[in-house]
C-alpha cells in the first residue's frame, strides 16, 4: 500500500456542555483531522490531543508540530505494509503517542478499506453492539449531577462515571449512592491525590463503586501499589498507562486491577490490543475511555471495544451527548445502552465533509503544492 498524498487539518467543534475534571475544563475542541490516500481510497485518523496539557503533555499544538515537521514528511510516497509499521521511517521520535495514534489508525482505516473489510474484522473483534457508559464532568452541586445521573440513566447508559477532586468527592459520590444505590457507578480523579489523601480515599471503599479510576499521579505507580494493598474497590489505571510495557509493570505491582485503553494514549491501535491482549491472558479487565472525540474517534473505539476482554461499559457516548452536531453520518446514538460499528468498509461512518470545511481552521498537506 503506498500514500500518495497527506492531508492533516485543525477544525473546532464547540461542546454542547464544558466538561469539567479535576485538570483543567474542556469547551472548544481543536480537533486534528488526518486524511491519507493511496491505492484509490482513503483513511482518516483523529488526534485526541487537548488544547491544554492537564491530561496529558501532548497538546495540539505539540502534535500539529510533531506531525507536520517529524512523523508525515517521511511517509508520503512510501509502501507500507499494515499499521504495525507506520512508524519505521521515524524510529527518533520519542513519545508524543497521540499524534503517532492519529495516523496509526488513519492506516488502519485506509487498510481495511483497501482490502474492502469493516474495521472491527481487522482487528480481529465482533462487531457486535456494545454496552456504553458515560462519563460526568464535575458539576457545580449535587443537585446539578443528580440531575444529570438521572438524565443518561434515563438515555440508558449502562455506568455511570462521575469525576471527583479534592472538596468535590465523598459527600457527593455518597449523595449519588443514596439517591441510586444498585447503579454500576465509578469515580474518576484524574490524578486529583497524592499519598496524603489516602485516608480520604479509602473511605470511599464503602461505597460498592465499580472501580475508582487514576486516584494518584500519572508516575506513581508504587502509591497506587499501596493504596490497592488497602483497597477492596478496583483501582482502574488511565494516565499511568502508555504502553505494554506500563501495564507490565502495573501489573506486576498490583498497582491497579483494571485496565483503562485509549488508543490515543497508547499510540494506535496495535497497542492497545496488545493491552487487551496481555490483560485478557492476565485476567485483568479492560475497557475502553474516551477523550470527548468526534464520531469519527468513536468510530474506532466501538469497533476496538468488540475484542473479548473489554468488560466494562466503555466512556463510548452518543454525539449529541458532545455535540449539537456530529462530523459523521450517522451520528452516534445508543440503542438500549449500546452502540455497534456502524456497516461498511473501513470505520464505516460517512463524513460530513460540507460541515468539516466550514469548522476548518488551519490545513497542511504533502506533497506540497497546489
Ligand atoms: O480521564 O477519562 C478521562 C475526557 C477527557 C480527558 C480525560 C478523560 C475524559 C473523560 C471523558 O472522562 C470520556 C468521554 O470521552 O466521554
Ligand atoms: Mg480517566
Amino acid at each position: 500500500m503506498r500514500i500518495d498524498r497527506i492531508e492533516l487539518r485543525e477544525i473546532r467543534l464547540p461542546l454542547r456542555e464544558t466538561f469539567v475534571t479535576s485538570s483543567g475544563s474542556w469547551e472548544n475542541r481543536r480537533i486534528l483531522l488526518v486524511k491519507l490516500e493511496g491505492e484509490g481510497q482513503e483513511g482518516w485518523g483523529e488526534c485526541v490531543a487537548a488544547e491544554d496539557p492537564g491530561y496529558s503533555y501532548e497538546t495540539t499544538e505539540t502534535a500539529w508540530h510533531v506531525l507536520t515537521t517529524h512523523l508525515l514528511p517521511g511517509l508520503v510516497g512510501r509502501e507500507i505494509l499494515g499499521p504495525e509499521e507506520v512508524f519505521d521511517h521515524a524510529p527518533h521520535v520519542r513519545g508524543h503517542p497521540m499524534a503517532k495514534a492519529a495516523v496509526e489508525m488513519a492506516i488502519w482505516d485506509l487498510h481495511a478499506r483497501a482490502v474492502e473489510l469493516p474495521l472491527w474484522e481487522l482487528l480481529g473483534a465482533s462487531g457486535q453492539p456494545v454496552p456504553v457508559g458515560v462519563s460526568i464532568g464535575i458539576q457545580p452541586d449535587d443537585h446539578a449531577l443528580l440531575r444529570q445521573v438521572e438524565r443518561y440513566l434515563e438515555e440508558g447508559y449502562r455506568r455511570i462515571k462521575v469525576k471527583v477532586k479534592p472538596g468535590r468527592d465523598l459527600g457527593m459520590l455518597r449523595a449519588v449512592r443514596d439517591r441510586f444505590p444498585e447503579i454500576p457507578l465509578m469515580a474518576d480523579a484524574n490524578s486529583a491525590y497524592g499519598p496524603e489523601d489516602v485516608p480520604l480515599l479509602l473511605e470511599m471503599d464503602g461505597l460498592e463503586l465499580l472501580m475508582i479510576e487514576q486516584p494518584l499521579g500519572h508516575e506513581d505507580l508504587l502509591d497506587h501499589a499501596d493504596l490497592q494493598s488497602r483497597m477492596r474497590t478496583p483501582i482502574c489505571l488511565d494516565e499511568s498507562i502508555r504502553s505494554v510495557g506500563d501495564v507490565r509493570l502495573a501489573l506486576h505491582l498490583d498497582a491497579g486491577r483494571v485496565i483503562n485503553i485509549k488508543p490515543g494514549r497508547v499510540g494506535g491501535l496495535a497497542e492497545s490490543r496488545g493491552i487487551h491482549d496481555l490483560c485478557l491472558a492476565a485476567g485483568v479487565p479492560v475497557w475502553c475511555g474516551g477523550m470527548l472525540e468526534s464520531g469519527i474517534g468513536r468510530a474506532f473505539n466501538v469497533a476496538l471495544s468488540g475484542l473479548p476482554g473489554f468488560t466494562f461499559p466503555g466512556d463510548l457516548s452518543g454525539s449529541r451527548r458532545y455535540w449539537d452536531e456530529d462530523i459523521v453520518i450517522p451520528e452516534w446514538t445508543p440503542v438500549d445502552g449500546t452502540m455497534a460499528p456502524h456497516e461498511g468498509p473501513g470505520i464505516g461512518v460517512e463524513l460530513r465533509m460540507d460541515r468539516i470545511e466550514d469548522l476548518t481552521r488551519r490545513r497542511f498537506h504533502l506533497p506540497d503544492g497546489p
